[in-house]
């Protein structure tokens, strides 16, 4: 599987969290960091971001020598426009009929871009997503993609969004949160409990999960089930860490309990 998403070495987001869990899965894992960050930008500050456009160019190259084609390719966080078509030109040279392509369109939360993103991305990144196979938005990503107002429901955001499988992530439903879902044309929805503290990176440790199922042989509907329920374990095991662990899931406790210890 390829990994095209960012490197923020500390607080456990993007690939520090979706190379051990798709590994863990026992599949292979090929980053390529659209950037390295100190932290990641939630919560943190003074983070320092090194942008690797130039880099993605140079290390790709001789991946395209060796002609090799990825069985899945993941892509997440995208710094620049650029960036976001340099995403979709990778997608087009590594991929062949049978690679299961995901995008999870990085593009903002609670209603609003995230700093630094503007139209141009979300034009950008709606292109990319037409490559995919599946696109995991949340629901503030699902309404820009869908260019709905934010306060569209499910049905309309699903209905304006044209790639064939679409999981909306984080919706909120009284004191739960969850999936709603298209795949393979049927609706589906997951609602867990929803703690009162925001998560970074669960959408990593889901999306990650996700491919690790689908790897495996699992339908997009089983797979987006167990996904889910690997999630709300490691939601669950961050809430007995305590409030020391805000800054991102705890799932190697999850992992480490696969190995039973
Ligand atoms: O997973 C979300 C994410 C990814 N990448 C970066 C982030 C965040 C969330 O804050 O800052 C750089």
């Amino acid at each position: 599987v390829a990994l095209l998403n960012d490197f923020s070495c500390f607080g456990k987001c993007s690939l520090t969290v979706s190379i051990p869990i798709i590994s863990s899965y026992g599949i292979e894992t090929v980053p390529l960091p659209t950037a390295i960050l100190s932290t990641h930008t939630g919560g943190f500050t003074g983070f320092v971001v090194q942008n690797m456009t130039e880099n993605m160019r140079l290390f790709a190259a001789p991946w395209r020598k060796i002609g090799v084609k990825f069985d899945a390719i993941i892509t997440g966080y995208c710094c620049t426009v650029e960036q976001i078509k340099l995403t979709a030109e990778f997608i087009r040279s590594f991929s062949d009929t049978d690679t299961l392509v995901i995008v999870d369109p990085v593009l903002g939360d609670h209603e609003a871009l995230y700093t630094g993103f503007t139209d141009a991305h979300v034009d950008a990144m709606r292109e990319l997503c037409s490559l995919a196979d599946l696109i995991t938005p949340n629901r503030t990503e699902a309404a820009l993609l869908a260019g709905c107002g934010m306060d569209a429901s499910i049905e309309t955001l699903l209905k304006a969004l044209t790639v064939e499988n679409v999981i909306i992530t984080g919706v909120h439903r009284g004191e739960e949160i969850g999936y709603c879902a298209r795949l393979n044309g049927q609706y589906m929805e997951i609602f867990k409990p929803c703690l009162p503290q925001t998560l970074h990176g669960t959408g990593d440790v889901f999306v990650s999960a996700l491919c690790g199922e689908l790897m495996n042989g699992k339908g997009m509907p089983q797979a987006l089930k167990d996904a889910a329920e690997f999630c709300d374990d490691c939601v669950q095991k961050t809430a007995k860490r305590g409030e020391s662990h805000w800054y991102g899931l705890a799932f190697e406790d999850k992992l480490k309990e696969g190995r039973g210890l």
